[in-house]
């Protein structure tokens, strides 16, 4: 007799988990790394939107990440809701390199908090593998925007530094929402 799969025997909990940022920061780059562990240097822009699919299993239980990777469109204020309707959480990314990219963030932060979804969220300062003479974004900088959107969105918003080139933080960030998402869920 065939054994069954954890699948059929267990539940899963899905979640799905939205990137935001502006184009060009990592967030494809991340989604590969933590899929597939692999970096592609010369990805095409994204077009559309699309997600990954990843199994997780945290605090023994299942977990399937729907990870929805943000295309042009969305960069567009009223495709928004769309993207990110019935997200469990949110994951803003932006460049260290590119302080433009950091004050994105709020805009997006807001027009989530304006959809009227309490999720959790966390922000990543990517591309940490560069030298950094080649850090623009300050850290007192990254601070002072994460306690901002905390007091404005009455909930903590962490920030982390990751890359997708060398793979610093990027499990621990997706284990991380993961863990957020089951203790919202059993609230
Ligand atoms: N050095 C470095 N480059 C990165 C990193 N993540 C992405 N990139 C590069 O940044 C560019 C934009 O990446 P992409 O994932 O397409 O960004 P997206 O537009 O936010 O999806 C590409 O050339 C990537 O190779 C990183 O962590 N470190
Ligand atoms: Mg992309």
């Amino acid at each position: 007799m065939e054994e069954a799969t954890i699948s059929e025997t267990q539940n899963i909990y899905k979640f799905k988990i939205t990137l935001f940022g502006t184009s060009n920061v990592g967030k494809t780059s991340l989604i590969l790394r933590f899929i597939n562990d692999s970096f592609v240097n010369d990805i095409k822009k994204t077009i559309g939107t699309n997600f990954l699919i990843k199994d997780l299993h945290v605090d023994n239980k299942n977990i399937r990440l729907l990870i929805w990777d943000i295309g042009g469109q969305a960069q567009f204020s009223n495709m928004r809701s769309v993207y990110f309707k019935g997200s469990n959480a949110a994951i803003g990314v932006f460049d260290i390199t590119s302080t433009d990219s950091l004050l994105k963030i709020p805009k997006w932060v807001m027009s989530i908090e304006k959809l009227g979804l309490k999720i959790p969220m966390v922000l990543l300062a990517n591309k940490y593998d560069l030298a950094p003479e080649q850090q623009i974004v300050q850290e007192e900088d990254i601070i002072e925007l994460a306690d901002q959107l905390s007091s404005k969105m009455d909930r903590k918003i962490d920030f982390m530094y990751t890359s997708a080139l060398n793979g610093l933080n990027v499990e621990n960030v997706f284990f991380k929402i993961a863990r957020m998402c089951l203790s919202n869920y059993s609230k």
